[in-house]
């Protein structure tokens, strides 16, 4: 496939949008935006609702990949979640197949596998201890559940027509670490915009599923996947470590909201810092 140059952004006003529209051009792209609220700042991006078939025919003719981060992005109703993340993604597929859009990244998330226990003692964790990418998925919220569906879909999208994604299981991007657990899950937006190129560039990635992270010093998971697609993380979060320590304790293996990748997600409602 040659390198992508035209990318659609979906959910260009959310903050993973913005980071990446901050980011994103200098690896070469130009992107074209939408979302359903405005974007700041962008007179010309779309906006437009996952619901519109047509506006999203439209929003990806000519297109080279996508990038598909619109959505709800933390648990809510399943009706809500319904519309944006399972039909809403499933349109933009269809749209992107109609149209002959070669490649998608699709913005899966830590959620997806969240009931996952976390790896316990000292940091770094010994690699065969790390989640694998083929760990089972248990989803820990609704949320997650509709990030699961959005892997199944690109999955037969792949099988069926042949039409690429990346899944990027993405743990909590956001300038800085926010939670005690973030250290072991943080993306950097550097890293976020690395890990997004290589995931338009790679060559036959077919559906290729990955954990989005930074090179944590406390990682959970296994970047293997990752780093095949020749992402090569910069980042690490254990300069926020003694600070986020001090304030908020080590994870205690007892407490239900520490003891699983989702952190947070599993109680109800998720309380933020996740
Ligand atoms: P966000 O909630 O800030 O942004 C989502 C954007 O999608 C919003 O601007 C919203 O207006 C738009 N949107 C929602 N429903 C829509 C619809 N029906 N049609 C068109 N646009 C719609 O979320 P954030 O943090 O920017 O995350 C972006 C994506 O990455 C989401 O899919 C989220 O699930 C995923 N993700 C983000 C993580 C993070 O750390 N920020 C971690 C894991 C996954
Ligand atoms: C997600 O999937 C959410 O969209 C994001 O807001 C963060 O909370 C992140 O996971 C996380 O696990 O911290």
């Amino acid at each position: 496939m040659p390198a992508p140059r035209t990318v659609l952004l979906t959910g260009a006003a959310g903050g993973l949008g913005t980071l990446m529209r901050g980011l994103l051009p200098a690896h070469g792209y130009t992107l074209r935006l939408l979302d359903v609220r405005p974007v700041e700042g962008e007179p010309d991006a779309i906006t437009a609702d996952l619901a519109d078939k047509d506006a999203l025919r439209e929003a990806v003719r000519g297109v080279d990949a996508i990038i598909h981060l619109a959505g709800i992005s933390l648990e809510s109703s399943f009706d809500k979640i319904l519309r944006a993340n399972l039909e809403g993604t499933y349109n933009l597929y269809e749209a992107a197949r109609e149209e002959g859009v070669p490649r998608i990244v699709f913005a899966s998330s830590n959620h997806a596998v969240g009931y996952t226990p976390r790896p316990h003692g000292p940091a770094p964790h010994a690699q065969e201890t790390l989640i694998p990418i083929d760990t089972p998925r248990r989803p820990d919220t609704l949320y997650g559940l509709s990030k699961s569906f959005g892997e199944d879909l690109a999955q037969f999208y792949w099988d069926k027509f042949a039409l690429e994604t990346v899944s990027v299981r993405i743990g909590s991007c956001f300038p800085e670490p926010a939670s005690v657990r973030m250290l072991s899950v943080w993306m950097s937006p550097a890293d976020g915009a690395r890990l997004f190129h290589a995931a338009l560039t790679a060559e036959n990635v077919g559906h290729t599923v990955v954990y989005g992270s930074s090179a944590n010093t406390r990682l959970w998971w296994d970047l293997t996947s990752a780093r095949e697609l020749g992402y090569e993380p910069q980042d690490d979060s254990e300069p926020f470590a003694a600070k986020l320590v001090a304030d908020q304790g080590e994870l205690d293996p007892e407490n239900e909201a520490h003891a699983y990748l989702g952190g947070h997600f599993v109680t109800d409602p998720p309380i933020w810092p996740y």
